[in-house]
C-alpha cells in the first residue's frame, strides 16, 4: 500500500519540493489549497499533476478534519502559514492566527481525527531560525533559548511549542523541524534571495537600473530547498517525533549574496546598481544566523549538498533563463 500524505502549504516552495519528492518515492499526495480562484492552484497543477487538490484554510477547522478524512494521510506536513517576515509587523493579527493559531488547528483536527491510536498519522510542522532572533548563542542548536524578534517569529514560537505539547500530552508523533534558510529558484520574489537574482538578472539583460534593498550587514545560513525537504521527510521516518535544527552551518550577508550573484553576470563592481532605502528596514532586526545541525546530520543521516556559490549560481541562471525572452522581445 503506497503511503498518504497531505501537504498544507503545498503551493509554496517547499510544498512544491515536497510533493515531488514523496511522488517520487511513491506516496499518494494530497495538497491543501485555499481560496476560492488561487492562481497558484494552477501552478501546482502543472509542476505535480500527480498532487490531489483538496481545499481549505488554516483559519478555517473544520476544512481540515475535511481534508484528513478524504486524504486519510499516514503523515502530515504542515507548511502553510505567512512565512514573509516584513509583512509580519504590518499584519501581526492575522500572521498569529495563520502561522500560530493555525498549528494548533491542525494539530487538534489530528488529535480528534486519530483519537483511537494517536500515532497513526505523523506531523510535521515548519519552525523557523526565526524563532532565534536577537541569538542567545552561536551557533544555535535545538536547545538555544528562542528570542523571536518578529510577529512572525513569535508566531512560529506559538506553533513549535504546541507541537511540542501535543507530543508531550497525547503521544503524537509529532517532530519540528527548526529550518535555517532555504531558498531555490522557486523562492518568492519578496524575498531577498530571489530579489537580488531576478534583479541581478534583469540588469545583465538590460532590463533594469537598479535594486533597491534594506539592511545590507544582515546575515543568514543560506541553504538550498531541495535538500530541506528532504530533512522533512527523514523526520517523520523516525520512530519518535523530535525537534530538529536543519541548517549548513555556514553564514553569509546580504552583502556577500550580491557579491556572488553579479559575479555569476561577470559584474564585479556592483555598487552603482544597489541602492538601500529604509522602507526595507525592518524595526528590529536577526543580524546573524548559523545553525548547528549535527544532530539532524548523526540521527537522520542528513547534510546538505549545494554550496553557497551553487546556490546563488543555480538562482541567477534561473532568473537569467526566466528573463531572457523579455530582453529578446
Ligand atoms: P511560502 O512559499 O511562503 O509558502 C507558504 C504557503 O502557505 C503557501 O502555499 C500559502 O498559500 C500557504 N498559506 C498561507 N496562508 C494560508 C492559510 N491561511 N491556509 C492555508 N494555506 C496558507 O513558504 P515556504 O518558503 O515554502 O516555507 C514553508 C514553511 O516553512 C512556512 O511555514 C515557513 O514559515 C516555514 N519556513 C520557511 C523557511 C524558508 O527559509 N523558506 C525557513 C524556516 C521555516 P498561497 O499560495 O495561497 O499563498
Ligand atoms: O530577509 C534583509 C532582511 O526576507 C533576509 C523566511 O523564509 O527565512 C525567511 O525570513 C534578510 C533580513 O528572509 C532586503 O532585513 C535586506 O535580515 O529574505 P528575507 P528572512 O526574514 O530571514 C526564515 C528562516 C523564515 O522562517 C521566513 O519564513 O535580508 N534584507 N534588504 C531584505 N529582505 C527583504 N525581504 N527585502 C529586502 O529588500
Amino acid at each position: 500500500m503506497a503511503k498518504r500524505a497531505l501537504i498544507t502549504g503545498v503551493t509554496g516552495q517547499d510544498g512544491m519540493y515536497l510533493s515531488r519528492l514523496l511522488i517520487d518515492k511513491g506516496y499518494e499526495v494530497f495538497g491543501l489549497v485555499r481560496g476560492q480562484n488561487n492562481p497558484k492552484r494552477a501552478v501546482i497543477e502543472r509542476w505535480a499533476p500527480e498532487v490531489t487538490i483538496l481545499t481549505g484554510d488554516l483559519l478555517d477547522p473544520s476544512s481540515l478534519h475535511r481534508a484528513l478524512l478524504t486524504a486519510q494521510p499516514d503523515e502530515v506536513y504542515n507548511l502553510a502559514a505567512i512565512s514573509f517576515v516584513g509583512y509580519s509587523w504590518e499584519n501581526a493579527h492575522l500572521t498569529s492566527q495563520v502561522t500560530g493559531n493555525g498549528v494548533l488547528n491542525m494539530l487538534e483536527a489530528i488529535r480528534l481525527y486519530s483519537a483511537d491510536d494517536p500515532g497513526r498519522v505523523r506531523f510535521y510542522q515548519a519552525s523557523s531560525s526565526e524563532m532565534f532572533g536577537r541569538v542567545q548563542e552561536v551557533p544555535q542548536r535545538e536547545s538555544t533559548l528562542l528570542w523571536p524578534r518578529s510577529p512572525y517569529g513569535v508566531a512560529k514560537v506559538f506553533g513549535h511549542y504546541m507541537t511540542i505539547n501535543y507530543r508531550e500530552s497525547y503521544g503524537m508523533h509529532a517532530s519540528s523541524g527548526i529550518l535555517f534558510n532555504h531558498e531555490s529558484p522557486l523562492r518568492g520574489p519578496e524575498f531577498v534571495t530571489r530579489k537580488i537574482s531576478l534583479a541581478v538578472a534583469r540588469i545583465s539583460l538590460g532590463l533594469q537600473d537598479v535594486i533597491t534593498l534594506g539592511n545590507l550587514d544582515a546575515k543568514r545560513d543560506w541553504g538550498f530547498a531541495g535538500d530541506y525537504v528532504d530533512a522533512m521527510w527523514r523526520m517523520l521516518q523516525q520512530d519518535e517525533g523530535d525537534d530538529y535544527v536543519i541548517s549548513t552551518g555556514e553564514t553569509h550577508s546580504v552583502r556577500e549574496f550580491l557579491d556572488a550573484a553579479f559575479a555569476r553576470v561577470g559584474i564585479e563592481e556592483w555598487d552603482r546598481y544597489v541602492v538601500q532605502d529604509p522602507a526595507f528596514m525592518r524595526p528590529a532586526e536577526v543580524d546573524l544566523l548559523i545553525g548547528d545541525s549535527s544532530k539532524a546530520r548523526d540521527v537522520l543521516g542528513w547534510t546538505p549538498t549545494m554550496s553557497f556559490e551553487q546556490l546563488v549560481g543555480a538562482m541567477v541562471d534561473a532568473d537569467v533563463a526566466l528573463e531572457q525572452p523579455r530582453a529578446a522581445a
